[in-house]
């Protein structure tokens, strides 16, 4: 499985550190939501599920967390911990989000409003979705 992490850059001076994502240049899709989880309890995992078409970028702006990525055949485990990195993570793509720090904010930027319908959340149904759309399931790397 390919991980994707991006390094943006940081346009730093002696006031601090700044970073700005643009659409199609630093991000690789157009970007039609923003959102992002903090005060995640300890011990907690979210996710668990897969999207038909979402692509996004995860970046942990503040504090830290791990994100399993599971293409069907591979699972990864990628930390997360730097407000200059994100992670892509594709369509068909189960993910789980995990070890969120106290302070953690997960910023995500992804490809397509909210829309319940392009969730998979049974993991059954998500293994028969990448063999039938010749997903990762079945390749080989
Ligand atoms: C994903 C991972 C990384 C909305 O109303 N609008 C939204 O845009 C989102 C993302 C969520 N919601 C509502 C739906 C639920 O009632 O917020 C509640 C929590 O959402 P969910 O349980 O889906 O959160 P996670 O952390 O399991 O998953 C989220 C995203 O939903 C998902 O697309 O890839 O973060």
């Amino acid at each position: 499985m390919q991980v994707i992490k991006y390094v943006f850059q940081p346009h730093g001076d002696d006031r601090g550190q700044l970073v700005a994502l643009e659409e199609f240049k630093d991000i690789p899709f157009r970007i039609k939501r923003v959102y992002y989880m903090y005060d995640t309890g300890a011990g907690v995992t979210r996710g668990y599920h897969a999207h038909r078409s979402l692509e996004q970028i995860l970046i942990c702006i503040h504090g830290s967390c791990k994100i399993r990525l599971d293409n069907g055949r591979e699972k990864k485990v990628i930390p997360l911990e730097k407000p200059y990195e994100g992670l892509y993570v594709s369509n068909a793509m189960w993910r789980e989000m995990f070890d969120f720090s106290p302070d953690a904010v997960l910023m995500v930027l992804a490809s397509e409003l909210y829309d319940e319908r392009d969730y998979i959340r049974d993991y059954d149904e998500f293994l028969k979705y990448v063999k039938a759309n010749g997903g990762d399931a079945d390749a080989e790397e």
